[in-house]
């Protein structure tokens, strides 16, 4: 897929649906749809923005404000394909009682789209893997649910720091066979990284 066709399928009016705090609240789509996830702040609203060129997302700046699942249509590939924005976890302590809905929302969903074609996993290369991402690769992993990690924010790490950090997390996740090997690195800032995010996923549609 040429850089610039995928360019122009994610930049094909993207719309907001709806957000959803409970799963019954969430229609049966037939579309494809590719969820992001990861901890509250991680860059999860940030990057779908920069996918589709647009400001379709809220980017907060008090952690843990997005408790739905935002979904977003893009309409520049056949019938169209959804964007999945999920709730961030691991809230500070005062906010558990959000976390155990992040997990029964979430956790539905996750189980329940068998249109779920990838989850994507955002991690920030400065922080590493928490706990709290490791918690949610183990339910990925019971689920059967393939996930692929993204590096956030590679715009505040030198190369060299980037490649240590990739390097440890790719180690880490090889005994999850629900772990897909390779991991990609974006900064939504900067634009780096869009490119070959937008065609990991137009890759994904096509093999449907
Ligand atoms: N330096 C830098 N900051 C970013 C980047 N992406 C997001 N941020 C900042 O990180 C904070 C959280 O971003 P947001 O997209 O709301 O994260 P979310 O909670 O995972 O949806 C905001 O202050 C963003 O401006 C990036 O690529 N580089
Ligand atoms: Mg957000």
């Amino acid at each position: 897929m040429k850089k610039l066709e995928a360019k122009k399928i994610f930049n094909g009016n993207p719309e907001f649906l709806f957000g959803a705090h409970n799963y019954s609240q969430i229609p049966v789509f037939h579309f494809p749809e590719i969820a992001f996830v990861g901890a509250s702040n991680v860059g999860k609203s940030s990057l779908i923005n920069g996918l589709v060129g647009k400001k379709v997302a809220i980017v907060s700046t008090t952690p843990g404000r997005t408790r739905q699942l935002n979904f977003f249509k893009i309409f520049g590939f056949e019938d169209g394909f959804i964007l999945v924005d999920m709730p961030g976890y691991g809230f500070a302590k005062a906010s558990e009682k959000h976390s155990g809905h992040w997990q029964k929302t979430s956790f539905e969903y996750l189980t329940k789209r068998p249109n779920l074609k990838r989850v994507f996993l955002l991690i920030d290369p400065v922080k590493g893997l928490k706990d709290t991402d490791r918690e949610a690769i183990n339910i990925f992993n019971a689920l059967a649910v393939s996930f692929q990690i993204v590096l956030t924010k590679i715009d505040k790490l030198k190369k060299e720091e980037l490649e240590k950090a990739r390097q440890k997390i790719e180690e880490e996740i090889k005994k999850f066979p629900a772990a897909y090997p390779q991991t990609l690195a974006v900064s939504s800032l900067k634009g780096y990284g869009i490119h070959e995010l937008q065609d990991e996923i137009v890759g994904i549609l096509e093999r449907l």
